[in-house]
């Protein structure tokens, strides 16, 4: 066993949408490779760390990645050479160093995050060792439960709901199989239902529905009673999570801290409703439909500069509902910090090109479990067939994920890899349901 870095290579491959992204292959004294594609947003959040494209029109409209692939080669490649792959702390410590900017925009997010994971999977091969329990340990056992994004709107759909994502998850099921086997079923049900009713069952980027339904609730409503059809009570056996990607909706100069240090309060656009909502008025829809609903998690239920409206959401509805800060904290411990002080939420999601380095990563993480908070680990919009979420997040026992439907296979390769780190863990494995949620009532 030489775990010892002897060479890094990179390439330019395609993610789910057909936009170029970086693979990266680092390779070990003993022959073991380690392997990482790194996924892109849509919605991505303002402060997120950069992400490297090469700006040349004529290659991918722009979007090439070539310049973050010579960056891994050239420049990152030599430095990491010769280092022990074991010391992940380091050489990521050392990556974030080489690029010297606050945001990764010297040699991109996208090539740092390339490296850092492709070490961590050269090591745990070198050990021969999944890579959850070299990341996670003994007590790398608990699998997530998984919120499956059924219904796409916003920015990852074209004429379907304002908001962004209709999630459901499996809070009252016995085992994360079951869980798999519940959210592909309600999948169907509502594909059963939305055919019936007329409606279109084109799929959007993550590979929920795309439906163009008469109001954002009707969203809700169909799912629940997709529930109901695939045998489910709804709110015991499978609840709901929503993630509106407020961010998306607000209209610009609004939702904001003025220059004399007042909130400004927001404006969010509901097209397809034709009506406009200021920050407390999305706050009772929110509130509202908690009541009325079997909502259980509500991500970015604001946008990222409300921070005014964000304390008010916790305040209201912090008691009754797991709120989750995505575009507003960017995995940035920077950000958590600060809404840790303002108690501005109680969950935060995770993502690891948000932040650039698995070690900054997991640094975010304990930062919010510090408080008593929640993560829960994400995919982006755009992905690829790389499942390193699956195994982060049983490594870190954060007890949710969110990787889009349950179509699709590069949202469920993540699935299925979860399906068989459950299998491989046998009586060990735990699911915890209703109890990995911020507000359990
Ligand atoms: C989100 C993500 C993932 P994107 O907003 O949470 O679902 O979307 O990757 O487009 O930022
Ligand atoms: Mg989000």
């Amino acid at each position: 066993m030489d775990t010892s870095i002897v060479g890094v290579d990179a390439r330019e491959i395609l993610d789910s949408r057909g936009n170029p992204t970086i693979e990266v292959d680092v390779v070990l004294g003993d022959g073991s490779i380690g392997r990482a594609a790194v996924p892109s947003g849509a919605s991505t959040g303002a402060n997120e760390a950069v992400e490297l494209r090469d700006g040349d029109k004529a290659r991918f409209g722009g979007k090439g990645v070539r310049q973050a692939v010579e960056n891994v080669v050239e420049q990152i490649g030599p430095e990491v050479e010769g280092l022990d792959a074991v010391d992940q702390a380091g050489i990521d410590q050392l990556l974030i160093e080489l690029d010297g900017t606050p945001n990764k925009g010297n040699l991109g997010a996208n090539a740092i995050l390339g490296v850092s994971l492709a070490t961590a999977h050269a090591a745990a091969a070198s050990l021969g060792m999944p890579l959850y329990r070299y990341v996670g340990g003994v007590g790398a056992r608990t699998l997530p439960v998984p919120f499956f994004n059924i219904l796409n709107g916003g920015k990852h759909a074209q004429d379907s709901t304002d908001f962004q994502e209709f999630m459901v998850a499996p809070i009252g099921v016995e085992t994360y199989a079951e869980a798999l086997r519940a959210g592909a079923e309600v999948f169907w049900a509502l594909r059963s239902i939305l055919h019936d009713e007329g409606h279109g069952i084109g799929q959007g980027d993550e590979g929920g529905f795309a439906p163009s339904l008469k109001s954002n609730e009707a969203a809700v409503e169909v799912i629940v009673r997709a529930i109901e059809k695939a045998g489910y009570k709804p709110g015991v056996d499978v609840a709901i999570g929503l993630d509106p990607a407020a961010s998306s909706i607000l209209e610009a100069g609004t939702g904001t801290t003025g220059p004399d240090g007042k909130a400004i309060t927001g404006r969010y656009r509901l097209t397809r409703e034709n009506r406009t909502l200021d920050s407390g008025e999305l706050i009772d829809l929110w509130a509202s439909w908690v009541d009325r609903y079997p909502i259980v998690s509500i991500e970015d239920g604001l946008a990222e500069d409300d921070w005014a409206g964000w304390v008010e959401l916790t305040k209201r509805l912090g008691s009754k509902v797991q709120l989750v800060g995505d575009d507003i904290v960017v995995t940035n411990p920077t950000f958590i910090q600060r809404a840790i002080d303002e108690r501005a939420m109680n969950a935060v999601l995770i993502k690891l090109n948000q932040i650039g380095t698995l070690t900054e990563t997991i640094g975010a993480i304990e930062l919010a479990r510090s408080t008593g908070w929640r993560a829960q680990v994400s995919h982006r919009s755009g992905e690829t067939e790389d499942t390193t979420i699956a195994d982060f997040v049983v490594a870190l026992g954060t007890g949710q994920i969110k990787s889009g439907a349950p179509s699709r296979s590069e949202r469920v390769a993540k699935y299925n890899r979860l399906l068989r780190i459950e299998e491989e863990l046998g009586d060990a494995a735990i699911y915890p349901g209703r109890s990995a949620l911020a507000v359990t009532r």
